[in-house]
Formats: C-alpha cells, sequence, structure tokens
C-alpha cells in the first residue's frame, strides 16, 4: 500500500518508545499518507503513536497572514486526532535542535516525516538525520504520483511531464485506508492555547490575517465540495477572468496541506460534471502542481536566475545593457506605485486578500522582469513579494510560476523583444481583448 511512496532517510535499530509522526508539510489528519504509514508501523509494532508539527520562529518572510492560517488549521489537527486517540504536540523551535530534543524527551524508536522539495526542508531533514539515532523515513504524501517516482530528472515541459504522470496514475490515483483509532496510548495529554501561541510569534503582523477564507480540514473539504457543485463545468471558460471567481481558492489548502490533492483529485473525477472544465482543472492540479515539485525537487536553483533554462539565461543576458523605459522600486511596487494600474490593482488585490487571481499572477511577474533592472532583482523581488504577501506563498508552485514568467522554465523561446528578449511577453493590450480591465481595476484600486 506504501510501495513507492516511502524512503527511508535513516536506517537504526528501533527501540522502544512511540513511532512519531514529524508532521510538516501536510497538516491534516485526513487522507495523510504519511500519518497513516507512522500508525501501520505503530500498529505492526503494537506501540503508542504521536504526531508533533515543529514550530519554526521564523520561516522563509512568512507574515501573521500565513502563520494563522496555518495554527488555527493546526488546532483542528489536534481535536481530529484526539479523537483517534492519537494526541498531537505542537513543539516550539529550530527544527534542527527542536526534532531530536523531542525524540530523546519522548523516548520516540521512529521517525517519520512527509516530503517537501523545499531546500530550507531537506536541510532540516538533513540536520535532524544526523542527530538521532533511530529509524527515519519520509512519505510522500503531497504528491498523488510520488515526486521521484513520477520522474528520475528536471523535466523540460508539462508536455513532457504529462505522459510520465499519466502512465503512474492508475497505480497511485487510489483510495484512502481509513485512519483507524490508535489503540495504544502513550499518556501524553497536550493541548496548545492558539491565542496564546500565535501572539507570541515574533513576527511580521501587518500582514493581517485573510477573513474571507477560513482555515482548516473542514473548510477546505467544503471549498472543494462548493467548487465542484457550483463552478466546476464552467472553470475552462472562467478561470482567466480576473473579474470572475471562476478558480477552485484551494490553493492555500493545498499549500498547507489542509487537504489532500489526491482527494480533490478522486471527488473531482467521480462527482465533477464531464467536460472541459474537469479535463482543465484535473491538468492544473496534477500535471502542473506536480511538476513544480519535480522543478524544485531537482532544480537546487528553483529561486535563482541560475536555475532558468540555458535559452533563457542567454537571451535575458544578451539584453542586459537594453535601454529600460521605467525602472520601479521594490518600494514603490509593494506600495502600488507603477503607471500601470492594471498591475496596481493586482498587487491591491494580493496585498488586501492574499490571493492574486492566476492569470494576474503571470502579468504581475512578467511586468516586473520588465521593471526591475537585472533579472536577479526582478526574481528577488517577485519572490519576496509573493512570499509576503500570499496565503499560498513559500510553495514549490510559487517557484515555479515565477521562474515560468520571469525565466522561460518550463517554457519555450518566442518572438524576440527590447528587455525581455525571447521570454514570453504579455500586454496591458492583450488582457484587455481578453477581460474587463476597468471593471478588475475599479474593484481593486477604488
Ligand atoms: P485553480 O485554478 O483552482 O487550480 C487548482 C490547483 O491547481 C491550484 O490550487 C494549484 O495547486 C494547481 N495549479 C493551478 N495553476 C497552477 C500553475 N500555474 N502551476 C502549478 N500549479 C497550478 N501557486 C501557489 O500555490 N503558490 C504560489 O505562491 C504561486 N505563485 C505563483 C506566481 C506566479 C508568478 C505564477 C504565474 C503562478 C503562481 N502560482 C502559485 C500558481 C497558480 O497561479 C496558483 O496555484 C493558482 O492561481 C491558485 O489558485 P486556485 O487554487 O484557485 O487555482
Ligand atoms: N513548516 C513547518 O514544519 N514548520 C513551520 O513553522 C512552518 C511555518 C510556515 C509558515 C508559512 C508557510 O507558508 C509555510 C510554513 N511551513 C512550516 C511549511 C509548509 O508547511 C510547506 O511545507 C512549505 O512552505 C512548502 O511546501
Amino acid at each position: 500500500m506504501f510501495e513507492g511512496r516511502y524512503e527511508t532517510l535513516k536506517e537504526g535499530a528501533s527501540k522502544m518508545g512511540p513511532v512519531a509522526y514529524w508532521m510538516s508539510r501536510d497538516q491534516r489528519s485526513r487522507d495523510n499518507w504519511a500519518l497513516l504509514f507512522a500508525q501501520s508501523l505503530a500498529l505492526e509494532r503494537r506501540i503508542p503513536l504521536i504526531v508533533f508539527f515543529c514550530l519554526a520562529p521564523s520561516f522563509l518572510g512568512a507574515a501573521l497572514r500565513q502563520y494563522g492560517f496555518m495554527l488555527r488549521g493546526l488546532k483542528e489537527v489536534e481535536g481530529s486526532l484526539a479523537e483517534r486517540s492519537i494526541p498531537f504536540i505542537l513543539v516550539k523551535g529550530e527544527p534542527p535542535e527542536a526534532v531530536p530534543g523531542f525524540v530523546k524527551r519522548h523516548k520516540v524508536s521512529e521517525l517519520v516525516t512527509d516530503f517537501d522539495p523545499l531546500k530550507i526542508k531537506r536541510g532540516w531533514r538533513y540536520a535532524v538525520a544526523s542527530r538521532i539515532g533511530i529509524p527515519f523515513h519520509m512519505v510522500d504524501a503531497h504528491n498523488i504520483v510520488p515526486c521521484r517516482i513520477a520522474s528520475s530528472k528536471q523535466e523540460f515541459a508539462a508536455r513532457t511531464f504529462r505522459p510520465r504522470i499519466q502512465a503512474k496514475l492508475e497505480d497511485f490515483l487510489t483510495d484512502f485506508p481509513r485512519l483507524r483509532r490508535h489503540p495504544h496510548h502513550s499518556g501524553i495529554k497536550a493541548v496548545f492555547a492558539i491565542e496564546e501561541t500565535i501572539s507570541e510569534l515574533e513576527i511580521d503582523r501587518t500582514v493581517k490575517e485573510a477573513d474571507w477564507l477560513k482555515p482548516g480540514e473542514s473548510e477546505a473539504q467544503k471549498a472543494l465540495e462548493g467548487f465542484i457543485e457550483k463552478k466546476l463545468d464552467k472553470y475552462a471558460d472562467d478561470r482567466n477572468d480576473p473579474t470572475k471567481d471562476g478558480q477552485s481558492n484551494l490553493s492555500p489548502y493545498l499549500h498547507f496541506g489542509q487537504i489532500s490533492a489526491q482527494r480533490v483529485a478522486l471527488e473531482i473525477i467521480r462527482n465533477g460534471a464531464e467536460g472541459e472544465g474537469k479535463k482543465a482543472f484535473l491538468e492544473e492540479l496534477i500535471v502542473r502542481k506536480e511538476l513544480s515539485d519535480n522543478f524544485c525537487h531537482y532544480n537546487h536553483d528553483y529561486d535563482s536566475v541560475r536555475g532558468f533554462p540555458a535559452w533563457a539565461k542567454k537571451t535575458l543576458d544578451a539584453h542586459s545593457g537594453d535601454r529600460r523605459e521605467l525602472l520601479f522600486s521594490l518600494d514603490e511596487l509593494e506600495n502600488a506605485r507603477t503607471y500601470d494600474q492594471l498591475w496596481n490593482a493586482s498587487q491591491m488585490q494580493m496585498v488586501k486578500t492574499g490571493k492574486m487571481h492566476g492569470y494576474m499572477r503571470m502579468y504581475w511577474a512578467k511586468k516586473i522582469l520588465e521593471w526591475s533592472g537585472a533579472p536577479e532583482a526582478a526574481l528577488g523581488n517577485a519572490i519576496y513579494l509573493n512570499d509576503k504577501y500570499e496565503l499560498d506563498g513559500r510553495d514549490p508552485n510559487g517557484y515555479a510560476g515565477i521562474a515560468w514568467a520571469i525565466g522561460g522554465v518550463h517554457d519555450r523561446a518566442w518572438a524576440e523583444r527590447k528587455v525581455t528578449g525571447k521570454i514570453r511577453y504579455m500586454s496591458y493590450k492583450g488582457s484587455r481583448s481578453k477581460f474587463d480591465v476597468d471593471e478588475y481595476i475599479r474593484r481593486w484600486t477604488g
């Protein structure tokens, strides 16, 4: 059942003591392969199972908006796990020290964590593995087809990745087993105080929590059901119109693992009306999303110009001396003070709500390339703003999306222009022909 989904990062003799799941990317009790795997180990050895989350004091510039969404979701996880007699413990501190400390304190005999391609997580896992003496396993609970099974190398584009992933869907797009009430008890009783935990964090509090999207597993499930019922059949037509609420809004839930992409795909396939909407949505959810993990897993320069394909680096370099009509500083960008009202509106949408429309994200990042001078500066500005304000920021989808817009990742060369070279260009005029630009501007800058 877990074949291909897990790998053992460290061998070791398991001693007495509970199995622990170090939850990190997949913050849910339902449909979680890492949790199910940890429970299967514990059941086999007839020992307790405990789940913990290591709350880092800072994480890639995350602000109150993202920490609040995450912690409120984790509070629900604590309750759902308690119903299955599985304790959930919130551990505070830097994971390289806090996780080995937890393992020692609770006499953990076997450790399981979830897969994440980001470099910071790779570093955490490496540090933890070198400081513990027990078996340590990693389970890909985020991708439907585990990242390293989908492909063993960085893929060029969706067209090269699609056939690989489709060939493996039959094996991996399966139903989930049930998480059982755990019969062996650890005696641990831990409850974390949500408001106190949030208020103690030394983070940027100027980026406020969002009020239009409620966090947690139950809300994620409701959002999915609402999308299938009301929006899926029109998705192919509506998703590229920023004046319409045509997307699923699932990305914050998917980012924090509050819903499993596999559950989303199963429900869409079973309950979604047949048609273009379903096809287009599954392409985004499966091919595009898992391609982003492929990019970040195999290309450790996913957040640097070094990670761009050779043709893109060459063309950007060739145009580095082109005269820029206008340059905007990071401060001007952040405060939406450019001449382009459409761009300003998209920046405002992101700052106010924590979720810029998907179509506008492409336009937004491409204009940052035109206005930032060097591509390195453009990439840095886009990542900084994306990760500061988006609820779904700090995600492989974000790094891949920005690298696509600015550095041609997963794309091809287009007609050559000044400044942006052969990188695909998007224009204000092009947007005007696609949707009611004035309405979008009114909505977010008015
Ligand atoms: P829907 O249209 O309902 O799609 C459903 C799901 O499919 C999404 O939740 C996502 O998991 C996946 N998906 C959709 N579009 C893409 C795509 N282009 N690439 C990969 N997966 C996709 N996504 C993030 O999750 N976090 C980010 O920080 C992020 N930043 C981006 C920055 C730029 C410059 C670009 C071009 C794209 C970025 N994306 C990011 C990808 C995409 O825009 C968002 O995933 C999508 O808009 C989220 O809204 P939704 O869940 O309502 O999407
Ligand atoms: N993961 C953790 O294990 N500990 C954290 O404290 C933590 C904070 C955090 C804040 C914002 C955010 O967007 C993500 C955060 N994550 C944290 C990681 C997250 O679960 C994802 O694994 C990665 O961002 C992308 O896959």
